[in-house]
């Protein structure tokens, strides 16, 4: 299996995280990307490919123009006031305030943030654009013939709605990927996200269309972030009605319980029977997770990895979240390794 990648992302490299009312050293940090990396290589998992630039107009296609133009300068602007910290918002448009977008780089950073832990910091534009990228080019490698590709992204992409930033997300990787195989040829794409956190992003940015199935799994958000998306009962809208599924789980949710969720996420996505399939790949979801509340463990990464497979289906598999510095490049190359060695037995026969 092919991974995409590039070094930029240490571009994203901020200094603090809003966390337990400090500023700490955010969990989402570049030493992440290299564990994972690391893992790749060490396993062996195939190349190691560098992405190709293919522009704005596919994010544009997902983002507003306006959130984007933000995301731009939203840095340069903050600085320009002489603060001394990274860019956090304090104030947002809450009930029966104007949703007016304000002219002044705080009362814009409260506007398209849909989370305050999350701070902007010299490079996060420049990062976001090459994760982007690096989602872009896995989808062009499953155009031209490849069954499973893994999009190696960092920053992650699926708290990142059509005009939301936050949960450590810019830009969605993952929507701006499904987006591009539809506007290649693909009639439907199905994401399934397995990030432990609702990708509350990807729900918004294809909630009214029925040619993108979206389903998530992930921490109930009465006790889980994002905290206000992800409950079952959000099933799409207009067109989109059933083209959304979510299956939020309570704290302590193992393996089994998980796995016949996804089971039954799968079963959905064969009947939608898509040309293609997004995967979501947060590795969050392991007992030892430091922000997290399920309890997989390594092998069980492996085990679902092979049940993605049986789908049979030309699968992206998109880097998300999953902190514990540690594990997640064992966990994720798992995922990975489980997908291609059951496609090569079922090939072998
Ligand atoms: C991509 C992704 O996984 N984003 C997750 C962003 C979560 N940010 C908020 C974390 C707050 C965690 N609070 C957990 C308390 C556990 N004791
Ligand atoms: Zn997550």
């Amino acid at each position: 299996m092919k991974t995409i990648f590039t070094e930029k992302h240490h571009l994203r490299n901020s200094k603090t995280e809003l966390y337990g009312g400090e500023l700490v050293q955010p969990f989402e940090r570049p030493s992440r990307a290299e564990y994972i990396i690391g893992r790749v290589r060490e396993a062996v998992l195939g190349p190691i490919i560098d992405p190709h630039d293919f522009g704005m107009d596919a994010i544009y296609k997902v983002h507003d123009r306006d959130y984007v133009d933000f995301l731009e300068v939203a840095w340069e602007q903050w600085q320009a006031e002489n603060f001394s910290g990274e860019a956090i918002p304090t104030t947002w448009p809450a009930r029966r305030m104007s949703q007016r977008v304000p002219d002044f780089i705080e009362g814009k950073l409260g506007y398209y943030a849909m989370a305050g832990e999350t701070s902007i910091s010299e490079g996060t534009w420049e990062a976001a654009y090459w994760s982007a990228q690096v989602a872009l080019t896995g989808a062009s490698h499953l155009g031209s013939g490849d069954q499973g590709v893994f999009a190696l992204c960092r920053p992650p992409g699926h708290h990142a709605a059509i005009d939301m930033y936050g949960g450590y997300c810019f830009l969605n990787n993952a929507a701006v990927a499904a987006q591009s195989l539809l506007d290649d040829g693909a009639k439907r794409v199905a994401i399934v996200d397995v990030d432990f956190h609702h990708g509350n992003g990807t729900q918004d940015i294809f909630y009214k269309r029925n040619d993108v199935l979206f389903a998530s799994l992930h921490g109930h958000p009465a006790d889980a972030f994002p905290h206000f998306l992800g409950y079952r009962d959000e099933n799409g809208e207009g067109d989109g009605i059933g083209f959304n599924v979510n299956y939020p789980m309570k704290p302590g949710t193992g393996f089994d319980e998980w796995r016949s969720a996804l089971t039954d996420a799968l079963h959905r996505v064969n009947r939608f029977a898509p040309d293609a399939l997004v995967v979501s790949l947060g590795v969050d979801t392991f007992e030892n997770d430091p922000i997290s509340f399920f309890k997989l463990k390594s092998e069980d990464f492996r085990r679902y990895g092979a049940d993605i497979a049986k789908l049979r289906l030309p699968t992206l598999f998109v880097m998300e979240g999953g902190y514990d510095i540690d594990e997640i490049g064992v966990n994720t190359v798992n995922v990975l390794q489980g997908f291609s060695q059951l496609r090569q037995e079922r090939a072998a026969r």
